[in-house]
């Protein structure tokens, strides 16, 4: 059936019976597949949805990440009545998904807004960094234990490490040859990658609630006003570390480049994209961060970097199983764009750290 029809027939499941108009890809996001999905309503006007074929081999537990995500956006609507929320559209039989034997299907509102990738507006930054604070914050006081974890070991560096080593043993697709650089450079800064993770397995620092994903594209804005409106991308909300999204925020805005830039020698942290992010995310956590928390919050970005230059890497010796890709080296560019930032981080530690320390009032 071709996705039209697909996207179409999924939306009745959800029982929405406007007169169907058609779809448009959203290209945002390297492991869904996003549909923004367009109905007339009877007086006329267009009405939106977004539908999500959420990616099984990348999430093998479909339906406790849907239970999470109803446990976390519930959670946050008790404690803020009336806030702007994602809603899961249910089928008749009271389920937020439509599982086909092939895909796994949900539905969601549609909000009108404005997302960046990356980002020239400080004030947006800032924004961003307050919005990811916030939703932590908000979820300070939920119970850890009621989660399921939707990708066992998502942060676990180490566990990363032990994934690209599985796969250059493994050369499952003859491209170990073709990777030979990028192989040693990674392995050679392993244990400082897995700082934070042994930090973590040392008891430490505290298990928290945490996004994990913290995409600056994430954060869904007002045009007009440039503030943020919601978090979205609920998948990976799991316990883990302050430390996984500050880092992979800074990992992904602060960049200079994209994070696939072909030009890798062009990656680097914009430092004042860093300060910015960095005013707006303390502004909300300070309060609650131990010292050591907020101590390794520069190093976090190191480490969140270089695991996802590892993972980029993983699959692309795996033959690109896991991420999206648009050619046949794209995992390969992405890997050396991640390296060549990681590389940077580590030459501006210290004024890394030292933002934090004024940003924290230190
Ligand atoms: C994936 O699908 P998306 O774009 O939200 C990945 C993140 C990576 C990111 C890199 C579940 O996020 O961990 O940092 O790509 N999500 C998952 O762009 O693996
Ligand atoms: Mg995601």
């Amino acid at each position: 059936m071709d996705l039209r029809q697909k996207l179409l027939e999924v939306s009745r499941q959800f029982r929405i019976e406007y007169e169907y108009l058609g779809y448009e890809t959203i290209q945002t996001g390297n492991v869904n597949h996003t549909y923004k999905v367009n109905f007339l309503l009877p007086e006329g006007q267009p009405k939106s949805f977004l539908v999500q074929n959420v990616n099984t081999f990348a999430f093998r537990n479909p339906v406790g990440l849907m239970e999470n995500i109803d446990k976390v956006t519930e959670h946050i609507r008790r404690k803020k009545p009336g806030q702007l929320a994602l809603h899961f559209h249910h089928t008749a039989d009271r389920k937020t998904y439509v599982a086909d034997g092939e895909n796994f299907w949900r539905m969601t509102n549609y909000v009108p807004s404005v997302t960046f990738d990356n980002v020239a507006d400080l004030d947006v930054v800032r924004n961003a960094g307050k919005a990811f604070g916030e939703f932590q914050m908000d979820l300070s006081d939920f119970d850890i234990t009621e989660l399921t974890e939707t990708i066992p070991g998502f942060h676990n560096t180490r566990q990363r490490y032990r994934a690209l080593r599985d796969a250059i043993a493994a050369d499952r697709v003859g491209r170990v040859k073709t990777a030979a650089p990028e192989i040693d450079y990674l392995l050679s800064i392993e244990d400082v990658a897995c700082s934070l993770t042994d930090l973590q397995a040392a008891g430490k620092l505290p298990l928290r609630v945490t996004h994990n994903d913290t995409k600056i594209n994430n954060v869904l804005f007002d045009p007009k006003t440039k503030e943020a409106k919601i978090v979205i991308d609920l998948d990976t909300v799991m316990p883990g570390l302050m430390g996984h999204d500050f880092g992979d925020a800074i990992r992904f805005a602060a960049n200079r480049v994209a994070e696939d830039c072909p030009e890798a020698d062009r990656a680097g942290v914009d430092l004042e994209v860093f300060r910015a992010f960095a005013e707006g995310f303390l502004s909300k956590t300070a309060g609650t961060m131990t010292v050591l928390e907020r101590e390794t919050l520069p190093v976090s970005c190191l480490c969140l970097t270089a695991e996802l230059a590892a993972r980029f890497l993983t699959d692309y010796l795996d033959g690109d199983r896991y991420f999206k890709v648009l050619s046949a080296d794209h995992n390969m560019v992405r890997t050396r764009c991640q390296m060549a930032l990681a590389r940077d981080m580590l030459g501006q530690m210290e004024e890394m750290k030292q933002i934090v320390r004024q940003c924290a009032g230190q």
